[in-house]
């Protein structure tokens, strides 16, 4: 009998978006089950994205909003705006999504939207982040979580976690340790929103009703 009770209900819906592997979308479905978020759906802007297949397994609905099928942008983001919207999610999580979106679209969904992005912002928004640290001579590099605003990876942090750079250090090597970090810290921050802790109000982010410093919180809330 217990198995087949719908633990979905009375959970936070979300809608993941991706691009790719989605190997922080992985962690957020293992997470799932004792966590306060139940994902309704993933979108991906790419038909081969290897997360599609990770979704459907897991018994999640799937939707392609193709980038290369549509003239500009803005049709772009008005078609991945009435795909998100089919679910009502309460948070719109991007998990290696690689599409910049609009002013409207991200003002949109203002407060109901996190993205997770590779580096210790404010340093290195943008791709090829690893690289552009070894090549800076950095000592620390990390992962940063962060409301989405229309500034690329501008958004008030939530939370980082630091690793180490290392002597021998490839992008490759380095890129792996940060995602095991990616892999811990997404599920727990969307946690707190699904729990309702966490805000964005006046271009900042709060948690229990306080405002977080630049940085973000500390990861083990
Ligand atoms: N959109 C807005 N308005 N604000 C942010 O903070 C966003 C965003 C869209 C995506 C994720 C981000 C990252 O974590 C993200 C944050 C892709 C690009 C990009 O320029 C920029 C930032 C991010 C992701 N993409 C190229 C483009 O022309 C395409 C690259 C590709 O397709 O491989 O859109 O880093
Ligand atoms: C992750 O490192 C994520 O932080 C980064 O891409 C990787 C996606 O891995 N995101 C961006 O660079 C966004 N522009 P995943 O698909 O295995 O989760």
């Amino acid at each position: 009998m217990g198995e087949f009770i719908d633990m979905t209900l009375n959970k936070c819906p979300i809608v993941v978006l991706i691009s790719g592997n989605g190997s922080n979308l992985q962690a957020l479905i293992d997470a799932s089950e004792k966590s306060d978020y139940t994902i309704s759906a993933v979108i991906s802007n790419r038909p081969q994205a290897y997360g599609l297949e990770r979704a459907a397994r897991a018994g999640i609905a799937t939707r392609v909003v193709d980038h290369t099928g549509f003239g500009n942008r803005d049709e772009f983001d008005v078609a991945l705006r009435s795909a998100i919207d089919e679910y009502q999610p309460a948070l719109v999580v991007l998990a290696g999504f690689m599409r910049l979106l609009g002013g409207d679209f991200v003002n949109y969904f203002a407060g109901r939207i996190i993205n997770i992005h590779p580096s210790l912002l404010p340093k290195y928004p943008g791709t090829h982040t690893h690289q552009r640290a070894i090549e800076a001579g950095e000592k620390e590099h990390g992962v940063s979580v962060h409301f989405v605003t229309e500034e690329m990876d501008g958004g008030p942090v939530i939370a980082q976690q630091r690793v180490p750079i290392r002597a021998d250090d490839t992008p490759e090597v380095l890129a792996a340790r940060v995602l095991e970090k990616e892999h811990l810290l997404y599920p727990a921050v969307v946690n707190w929103f699904a729990t309702g802790r966490l805000q964005m109000a006046d271009n900042k982010a709060l948690l229990d009703n306080a405002v977080l410093p630049p940085h973000g919180a500390e990861a083990n809330q």
